[in-house]
């Protein structure tokens, strides 16, 4: 049988790594864009270097986009590079407009112009609702409230925009928080847990954290995954709300963390004003249903788990 081509940029970023997992699962031909990094960027992917196809790159690099495409004329391509931390947007927003905004008309003009066919899947994101209420679904408007949701909304329009204008098949996913035991360092679920273990075993005497009272949709990125595949076999491209339906607080995250690990989080945790964003968005939640019905989709894991999931995974980490 032959294989189907698929293309991720950001492919060793959290998700990328678990759909690139997944893909192979489904026997498809993966390759990735990887930046040079002069430490080891590559440790998601270390399982699987030797089964995917890694090109050097960047969303910056129009040029370079366009051959890569040209050349491999991929079935799917799956945008999932970007700037992806939200408090950083707010330090470095010109940087974040480049390759989370901008980044994305990059991809759409080399399928535009090299590579028609190829159907793309963009990583949208529920920060792009802002403080819209509570439950955000397709049809809730977006005003986000970060240089980061700012640009991820252009992406978002954009990818309306070559849709209509030009016929491609092009799907968003607006995914709500998807963590794993990959998550970045900086990500709250991943400093939470390290930071209760590491107070746990007297590594550290404090954990600074921000704002306790935020609300998220926290879901399990692998199971992220298998709905981005699932938007690109359909007969026509659609954007999709991704999300579990439930939220939970950054202080019910401390308080399930700090349970399963036996500890007290209130003996460790110390607010910290330099860790609040300038604006937050108060309360994500995802209103699925669309995905739901059309796609079939279902998250497996639910929060809890997730967070046993992390923490079980940093007990064996040497
Ligand atoms: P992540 O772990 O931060 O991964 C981002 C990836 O993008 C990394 O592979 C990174 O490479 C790459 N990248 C960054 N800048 C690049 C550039 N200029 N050129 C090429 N590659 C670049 O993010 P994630 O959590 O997997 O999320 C995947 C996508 O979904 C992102 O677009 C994110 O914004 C979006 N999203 C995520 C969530 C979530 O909760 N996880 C929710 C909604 C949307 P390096 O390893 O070299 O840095
Ligand atoms: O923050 C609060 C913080 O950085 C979650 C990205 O994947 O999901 C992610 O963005 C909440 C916020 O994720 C700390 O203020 C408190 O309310 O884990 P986070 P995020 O900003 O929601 C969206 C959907 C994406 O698209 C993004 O790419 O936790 N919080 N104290 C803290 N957050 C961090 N990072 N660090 C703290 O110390």
């Amino acid at each position: 049988m032959i294989k189907k081509t698929s293309l991720i940029t950001g492919i060793s970023g959290q998700d990328g790594s678990y759909l690139a997992e997944f893909l192979l699962s489904k026997n498809y031909e993966v390759h990735g864009l990887i930046r040079r990094s002069a430490t080891d960027n590559l440790k998601n992917i270390e399982g699987i270097k030797d089964k995917v196809y890694l090109h050097y790159g960047d969303l910056e690099n129009e040029h370079h986009l366009c051959s890569l495409v040209y050349k491999l004329q991929p079935a799917e391509i799956y945008n999932l590079a970007s700037q992806s931390d939200v408090r950083v947007s707010f330090d470095a927003p010109e940087y974040t407009g480049n390759i989370t905004g901008l980044g994305v008309t990059r991809i759409l003009e080399a399928v535009r112009n090299f590579s028609s066919k190829s159907k793309v899947y963009q990583a949208s994101s529920s920060e792009m609702f802002g403080n819209a209420p509570a439950p955000q679904n397709e049809n809730t408007p977006m005003a986000p409230r970060s240089p980061y949701g700012a640009a991820k909304l252009y992406g978002y329009n954009m990818c309306k925009v070559y849709r209509e204008a030009y016929g491609l098949f092009i799907c968003n996913g607006i995914g709500f928080n998807h963590e794993s035991p990959r998550r970045g360092e900086n990500f709250v679920t991943k400093k939470v847990v390290k930071g209760l273990l590491d107070a746990k075993r007297g590594r550290i005497k404090k954990l600074h954290l921000g704002n306790l009272e935020a609300k998220r949709d926290w879901g399990f990125a692998g199971d992220y995954v298998r709905a981005m595949h699932l938007m690109l076999q359909q007969d026509k491209p659609d954007d999709y709300v991704i999300g579990t339906g439930e939220a939970h607080s950054v202080k019910d995250l401390l308080q399930i963390a700090s349970k399963y690990i036996g500890i007290s989080w209130k003996d460790y945790v110390e607010i910290d004003k330099s860790l609040f964003r300038p604006t937050e968005v108060n309360h994500l939640l995802a209103d699925s249903r669309k995905a739901r019905e059309r796609l079939g989709w279902k998250p497996e894991v639910s929060f809890k788990d997730l967070v046993k999931m992390m923490v079980d995974y940093e007990l064996n980490e040497k």
